[in-house]
C-alpha cells in the first residue's frame, strides 16, 4: 500500500497501515446515512441495509439510533462504525447534515484522516456542503467526492464538476464516469481501472455486475451499452481526460484535489467503487499535534507508529443503547496499540484509569475491543469521568488542541413538567451538557437552568431525549437573555466582577463563571466599566 500524508520516520506497523478512518459529510438529505448503510453491507457488518425512514417492521438505519432520528428520518448525532473490507480496516463516522448539529460534525472531523463528501446529483453544492468543506480545508483533510442519486434526474456531469472546481476551488479528477442518468442511468465506467459497472435495478440490495474492459475501445462494451450512450460515453471521457487533471496522490493528500465517483447509494450502486477508492487512496492514520508538559507551552507531533498508546475524546454520548444505559466516550487513538484492561493516564485529572470494557462499534452490535491501533475509534463506557477534549496516555502529560466549542446562540429556560422531578432534570441536563449537546447555565439568582444551543432543533432533540431517556416531560421557555459569554481575567478581577454584577452572572456546568447578556449594550458597558475582565465567546474544550 502506498503511503500518503505527512507521516515521517519509521514505517507504520502493518495493523496501523491498514486503518482508514473517515467521516461522511454533506448538506442534509444527500444520502450520507444511506451510503453508510450500504458500506456496512459491503463490509459484511450487517446483512441487509436498513431504511432511513423505516415503516413497520422494516429495518432501520444503523447509524440513526436516536428516537428522533428514526421518527424524522434525519441524523442529529454523529455515529461511529467499524468494518473490514479487503485488506483494510475501516472506521467510518456518519455525521448529521443539518446546520443545527454542526458542532457535533465539526468535532467529528477532528477525529478522522479523510472525508467523503456526498453531493446530490440534482442539487450540486449546497450551503452546508460548502461550510463543511471549508472546515475540511482548514484541517487539510483529503476529500473523496461521491455524487449520489444518479437514478434521479441529475445535472450534467461536466456542470457538476465545474461547479465543484469553481465553488470549492479544488481540482476534480473523475474516478468514474456515469452512463446516462435518471431512468436511463445504466451504471458507470471506472476510469482508473477500466471497468464497466452496471446497476441492478431489480434488487436494491444487490451489487450490479462489474466487467473488466480493455479500455474504452473494447468492443465488448457494445454488448452492454446501447450505441448512442456508448458514443456519448467515449466522447465525454475523452474530453474529461483532456480537460481534467489525472489523479495526483500528493495533491489529493494535501486536500487540493478530489477524485469523484458517481452512483446511487439506495441502489447499492457505486458503493463498492468508492470503498475500493478509500482503500486505495485514503490516507493511513496521520500524526496529530499535541501540547506537552504541565503548562502546555511546548508542542510535539504524536506519530501513529509510537509505541505508547495515546488518544483523545471527541464525542460523548449518553444512553446510546437503551440496553446499556451508560455514557460512552468516543476516543480516537492517535498512537500505539491499545489492549483491553490497559491502565491509561487520564491527563485532565492526573489519575490512572483502567479501561476494562472498551467497545468497537460493529454495526448494530457493540463488541468488546480486545485490541485497537492508532487510527481506531473506540467507545469507552464511563460514569462521567471522560469529557470532550480529554486525553488518555500511557503516562505522558499532553493534550490535543483544536476541538471546538461554540458559544450558544439561543438561550431558553428549561422546566420540568412535574416540579417534583426538578432533581432528575438537573441530572439529565448536566448529562447532556457533558455530552456537549447543550450548554448549561445556573444563574446566581433564581431557580432553574438556562440552556444554550447553537441551533433551534437542538431544543427539540433535548426535549425528546429527556423524555425518552429519563421519562421526564420538559418545557423550554423564552428567557430575557440572548447570549452568554465566559468571563476571563485574574481570579481577583473575576471575583470582584461577579460580585458586583451578580444579577447577570451564572455558572456553567463546569462551574466557570459566565456573564448573561440581555442587550448588546451590556457588552460595551462591561468593556467600559471593567477593563480588567474579558468576555469570551468560546471556551476551549481541552484539559
Ligand atoms: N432516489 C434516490 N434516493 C436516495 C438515494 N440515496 C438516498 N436517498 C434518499 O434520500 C433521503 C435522504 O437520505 P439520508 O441517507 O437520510 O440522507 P442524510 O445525508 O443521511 O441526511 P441527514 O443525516 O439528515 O443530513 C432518504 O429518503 C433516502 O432514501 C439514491 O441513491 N437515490
Ligand atoms: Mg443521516
Amino acid at each position: 500500500m502506498t503511503q500518503i500524508g505527512h507521516n515521517s520516520g519509521t514505517p507504520l506497523p502493518p495493523e496501523v497501515a491498514r486503518r482508514r478512518t473517515f467521516a461522511i459529510i454533506s448538506h442534509p438529505d444527500a444520502g450520507k446515512t444511506t451510503l453508510t448503510e450500504k458500506l456496512l453491507v459491503y463490509g459484511g457488518a450487517i446483512q441487509t441495509a436498513g431504511a432511513v425512514r423505516a415503516r413497520g417492521e422494516q429495518r432501520r438505519a444503523t447509524s440513526d439510533f436516536l428516537k428522533m432520528e428514526q421518527q424524522r428520518g434525519i441524523s442529529v448525532s454523529a455515529s461511529a462504525m467499524t468494518f473490514e473490507w479487503g485488506d483494510c480496516w475501516f472506521n467510518l463516522l456518519d455525521t448529521p447534515g443539518h446546520e443545527d448539529f454542526s458542532e457535533d460534525t465539526y468535532r467529528t472531523l477532528t477525529a478522522v484522516d479523510a472525508a467523503v463528501m456526498v453531493i446530490d446529483a440534482a442539487k450540486g453544492i449546497e450551503p452546508q456542503t460548502l461550510k463543511l468543506f471549508e472546515v475540511c480545508r482548514m484541517r487539510d483533510l483529503p476529500i473523496l467526492t461521491f455524487v449520489n442519486k444518479m437514478d434521479r434526474e441529475a445535472r450534467d456531469t461536466f456542470e457538476i464538476i465545474d461547479e465543484l472546481q469553481e465553488k470549492l476551488a479544488i481540482d476534480v479528477t473523475p474516478a468514474s464516469w456515469p452512463i446516462g442518468m435518471g431512468r436511463d442511468f445504466l451504471g458507470t465506467y471506472d476510469i482508473l481501472h477500466d471497468r464497466l459497472g452496471l446497476m441492478d435495478r431489480a434488487d436494491r440490495n444487490r451489487r450490479g455486475e462489474t466487467l473488466e474492459m480493455k479500455g474504452l475501445d473494447d468492443p465488448r462494451l457494445a454488448d452492454h451499452v446501447p450505441a448512442g450512450q456508448l458514443a456519448e460515453l467515449r466522447e465525454n471521457v475523452e474530453m474529461a481526460r483532456e480537460l481534467m487533471p489525472a489523479l495526483d496522490r500528493q495533491s489529493f493528500g494535501e486536500g487540493h484535489m478530489t477524485p469523484i465517483w458517481f452512483g446511487s447509494a439506495i441502489n447499492s450502486f457505486g458503493v463498492a467503487e468508492l470503498l475500493a477508492g478509500l482503500a486505495e487512496f485514503a490516507p493511513q492514520p496521520q500524526p496529530r499535534e499535541a501540547l506537552t508538559g504541565k503548562t502546555g507551552d511546548s508542542k510535539r507531533m504524536v506519530e501513529p507508529q509510537e509505541k505508547a498508546a495515546t488518544g483523545f475524546v471527541f464525542k460523548v454520548q449518553a444512553n446510546m443503547d437503551p440496553k446499556h444505559r451508560d455514557r460512552v466516550a468516543f476516543l480516537r487513538l492517535t498512537s500505539g496499540r491499545f489492549t483491553r484492561g490497559m491502565k491509561m493516564h487520564h491527563v485532565r485529572s492526573g489519575k490512572p484509569m483502567a479501561i476494562s470494557n472498551p467497545v468497537l462499534f460493529l454495526a448494530a452490535e457493540r463488541e468488546l475491543a480486545e485490541e485497537a491501533w492508532a487510527g481506531d475509534i473506540i467507545g469507552i463506557p464511563n460514569h462521567g469521568q471522560l469529557r470532550i477534549g480529554d486525553a488518555l496516555t500511557e503516562g505522558e502529560t499532553l493534550r490535543f488542541s483544536g476541538i471546538p466549542s461554540f458559544a450558544p446562540e439561543m438561550l431558553q429556560n428549561c422546566r420540568a413538567g412535574d416540579p417534583l422531578k426538578a432533581k432528575h432534570l438537573d441530572k439529565a441536563l448536566t448529562q447532556f451538557a457533558e455530552e456537549g449537546a447543550a450548554k448549561l447555565f445556573k444563574p446566581t439568582f433564581g431557580s432553574g437552568w438556562i440552556v444554550g444551543v447553537v441551533g433551534a432543533l437542538q431544543f427539540d432533540v433535548l426535549a425528546s431525549r429527556i423524555e425518552t431517556e429519563y421519562g421526564l416531560p420538559v418545557r423550554f421557555e423564552a428567557t430575557q437573555y440572548r447570549e452568554a459569554r465566559w468571563i476571563g481575567g485574574s481570579d481577583k478581577a473575576v471575583d470582584a466582577f461577579t460580585d458586583k454584577e451578580k444579577g447577570q452572572c451564572a455558572l456553567d456546568h463546569d462551574g466557570d463563571p459566565v456573564f448573561m447578556i440581555r442587550i448588546p449594550w451590556d457588552v460595551q458597558r462591561v468593556e467600559r466599566d471593567y477593563p480588567e475582565v474579558t468576555l469570551s465567546r468560546t471556551k476551549e474544550m481541552m484539559v
